[in-house]
């Protein structure tokens, strides 16, 4: 959240108070001189990076848990391509989702704002996510991450999963995505498991062209499209959203015949090692086009595994699970790539989220958001550059849905259901209640707790900066025509 810091509020009084004497109306006229010499470099900054606009490539999975690749501990899944996608480049390890759960955690990375900024945190209709045949979706009055580069003539494109409105209107064509192939929702919402949902459809554009989908062939299909839309686009700038299906919301996920039965863990790591192998293809082509150079990767999940009767995934250390206000629901992995960019071998603990990812991309590419449009995310470039290691975020808000549930700065983080205070840094699975040793933090976390529930609200409580999700009256199943 966008609260102005100390720091900044101090500097705005240096500059109020300089009109008062001779001596500082000299340094006025000095400082003016900087300042006009910095904005004519500035606009040579700006014409050079100009001519650098970075290809992105996102990679989404969805519910695949912080302990689920090698590079973050995991001793069950075969990941060399992410491993080595991590070793050369950024490791990112205090990384949050918005929500354990998949619809508000991607109305966050596609508009870079809270789930109640987009009035998508939960519906009166569908509970904490949207369903098939739903009322409501991302509101086309949101702007999303595809819609920011569109304007700076990036091709953008979506495969995989959107889960923010099934309706034609809410669609990702609808939201700055010039294509979009995939499905509308999760993997688990098939057709015979409530009354009216349709055969699960996968679709291109806005057409249905096949229901059901074999889910099996998703990972391989997506991977496909993607290495397509990159050879097809690699003369001009492209953004990439590969938002994969697996591990996804059954304890059984999917695989191609190629991963089935092979991993150590079960169908969970079949589809886990089907996504490196993916991710592997991606780079290779982008080294093979000799673009890797030109394009950043951002690979990363939506929310902690949730916990099945028969455990799968793993968000180990954290001892708690997907689907909840938690370090294992809402903390996961990230890798950040840009060969000569972002350092080889990088590990950042700076606090940060998928918020941030669409004020990043924005910065990069050189372009602006409309300055009366708040985000809740921050730039996080300098921090991928290596020129920087602390964190923007003063607070960031866990909500359980719309009920806010803790706040956590970069060192410190307030349980406020119970009061606890645990030190991030050196407790980070939150073993040590350290409140009586720390009032003043407790007081100063539960001050930033107050103003999120004034401008984001929490539970009834209405924030003032709260916004309302897109609505259909009757919403249509996406049927195969
Ligand atoms: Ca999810």
């Amino acid at each position: 959240m966008q609260i102005t810091s100390p720091v900044e509020s101090s500097q705005l009084n240096v500059v109020g108070e300089a009109s008062v004497s001779w001596g500082k109306v000299r340094g006025i006229v000095l400082l003016s001189l900087t300042f006009l010499l910095s904005i004519a470099s500035a606009s040579v900054k700006v014409a050079e990076a100009d001519s650098q606009r970075p290809n992105f490539i996102v990679i989404l999975c969805d519910n695949l848990g912080y302990g689920d690749v090698g590079c973050f501990g995991s001793q069950a899944h075969r990941t060399p391509n992410i491993d080595q996608l991590a070793a050369s480049g950024l490791k990112l390890t205090n990384f949050y989702s918005t929500s354990g759960v998949c619809t508000p955690a991607r109305a966050s990375l596609q508009t870079g704002r809270y789930p109640r900024r987009v009035g998508l945190h939960e519906t009166d209709i569908d509970g904490a996510v949207l369903r098939p045949v739903s009322h409501n979706g991302l509101s086309s009055n949101e702007i999303t991450i595809a819609e920011v580069l569109k304007q700076r003539g990036y091709a953008t494109t979506l495969i995989g999963k959107w889960h923010l409105g099934d309706q034609p209107q809410f669609l990702p064509t609808r939201q700055g995505y010039d294509e979009y192939f995939g499905l509308p929702y999760s993997d688990d919402m098939v057709g015979d498991k409530r009354p009216g949902w349709p055969p699960l459809p996968l679709m291109e554009g806005e057409d249905v062209i096949e229901a059901p989908v074999d889910r099996n062939l998703l990972t391989k299909r997506y991977t496909e499209r993607v290495i397509q839309f990159i050879e097809t686009h690699q003369q001009q700038p492209f953004f990439v959203l590969l938002s994969h299906a697996m591990p996804g919301s059954t304890p059984q996920p999917f695989a191609s015949e190629e991963f089935r039965g092979k991993s150590l863990n079960g169908a969970w790591g079949d589809s886990v090692e089907e996504i490196d192998w993916s991710t592997g293809q991606i780079v290779n082509k982008l080294e093979q086009l000799g673009i890797d150079d030109e394009t950043l990767i951002v690979w990363t999940s939506d929310n902690g595994a949730p916990r099945f009767r028969t455990p799968a995934g793993s968000n180990a250390p954290f001892a708690t699970w997907g689907y909840s206000a938690t370090e294992g629901g809402q903390r996961v992995p990230c890798v950040v790539h840009w060969p000569t960019k972002v350092p080889a071998g990088s590990v950042s603990d700076v606090l940060c989220s998928m918020m941030d990812i669409l004020p990043t991309c924005a910065r990069l590419a050189n372009t602006s958001l409309p300055s009366n449009h708040i985000i809740d995310g921050y730039d996080l470039s300098e921090v991928l550059l290596g020129r920087k290691n602390s964190s923007p975020y003063d607070a960031f808000y866990y909500y359980l849905r719309g009920d806010l549930q803790a706040v956590r700065g970069p060192q410190w983080k307030l349980q406020l259901t119970n009061g606890q205070l645990f030190d991030m840094r050196s407790d980070p699975l939150e073993q040590v209640d350290v409140s009586a040793e720390h009032p003043e933090i407790v007081a100063a976390l539960q001050d930033f707790a107050a103003r999120a529930r004034d401008e984001l609200g929490d539970g009834e409580q209405i924030g003032t900066g709260q916004g309302t999700a897109g609505y259909e009256a009757s919403p249509l199943p996406r049927l195969l025509r």
